[in-house]
């Protein structure tokens, strides 16, 4: 039985920046202080799919960080950027903090220097495959990727990602039941990113302003009744299924070397 640890659980809060309830973005040499007893999980993931399928705003709010996809496109990424991601979850009663490693590379720079994909690949537990579901050039593509995007020798899970999920281009859109139907042919389950919320959303991006957000100001204002933003609600559920799903495979491959 899976139960996430919510905000009113004490662990959770050193991963929310105090006063705002927004997550906490760690330095490079911080983590959250968490009490050691509690068991740590870490897993590295590709994230990987067609150009300007979602990767990059995928692994933005995955982080906690804020982004607009109407106002700007998210700039490419050259050579490898890389996010760490605490996440703190209870697993058949036991307190887990997830680290989760999220690495991406620029198409350009994969194709120009032979070390960035074997880099991104290098001890692998999980590739999270993104891929938009009204681009049906990538959706043809798809069983192709899921069959190929972990390569012999590596213990690694695929996980896909659906993106774009709110939008229609008024051309074609993968529905539910193709959805559904090519979860049951290549055995996956397919994750959605969710629309975005108030708080990443265009029409809302003008009142927060780096300032705002500093002074946790106007974020209040996009707390649900019970103190978790809109975005963390929207999140959570993609953060604990890719942390589950990682934590599956490494005890099915603890147990098959028993
Ligand atoms: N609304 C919405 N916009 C999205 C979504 N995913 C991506 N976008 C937007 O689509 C554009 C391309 O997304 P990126 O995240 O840059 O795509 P990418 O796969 O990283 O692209 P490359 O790194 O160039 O291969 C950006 O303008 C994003 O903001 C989504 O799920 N919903
Ligand atoms: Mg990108």
């Amino acid at each position: 039985m899976t139960e996430n640890m919510k905000c009113n659980e004490g662990q959770y809060v050193s991963l929310l920046m105090p006063g705002t309830e927004r997550r906490k973005i760690f330095g490079l040499l911080e983590k959250p202080d968490f009490p050691a007893a509690t068991t740590q999980a870490s897993y590295k993931l590709y994230v990987c799919g067609r150009p300007g399928s979602g990767k990059t705003w995928a692994r933005s709010r995955l982080a906690g960080r804020e982004v607009c996809s109407e106002v700007s496109g998210e700039e490419a990424v050259s050579g490898i950027e890389a996010n760490v991601i605490y996440w703190p979850m209870k697993i058949s009663g036991k307190s887990i903090l997830f680290r989760l490693e999220l690495w991406e590379a620029g198409e350009w720079s994969v194709r120009r220097y032979d070390h960035i994909l074997p880099a991104c690949r290098d001890g692998v537990n999980g590739v999270l495959l993104c891929f938009s579901i009204n681009d049906s050039q990538g959706w043809q593509e798809l069983p192709r990727l899921l069959a190929t995007s972990v390569q012999p020798g590596e213990k690694a899970t695929v996980i896909p990602l659906a993106t774009r999920t709110s939008e229609s281009n008024g051309d074609w859109e993968a529905s539910q039941a193709d959805i559904k139907a090519l979860e049951e042919r290549c055995n996956v389950t397919v994750l959605r990113m969710p629309p975005p919320t108030a708080c990443n959303h265009a029409s809302s991006r003008p009142q927060h302003s780096a300032d705002t957000l500093a002074r946790g100001g106007d974020a209040r204002s996009m707390l649900s009744q019970d103190g978790i933003t809109d975005e963390i609600r929207a999140i959570e559920p993609i953060l604990s299924a890719i942390c589950l799903k990682l934590w599956q495979k490494e005890q099915e491959l603890l147990m098959s070397i028993k």
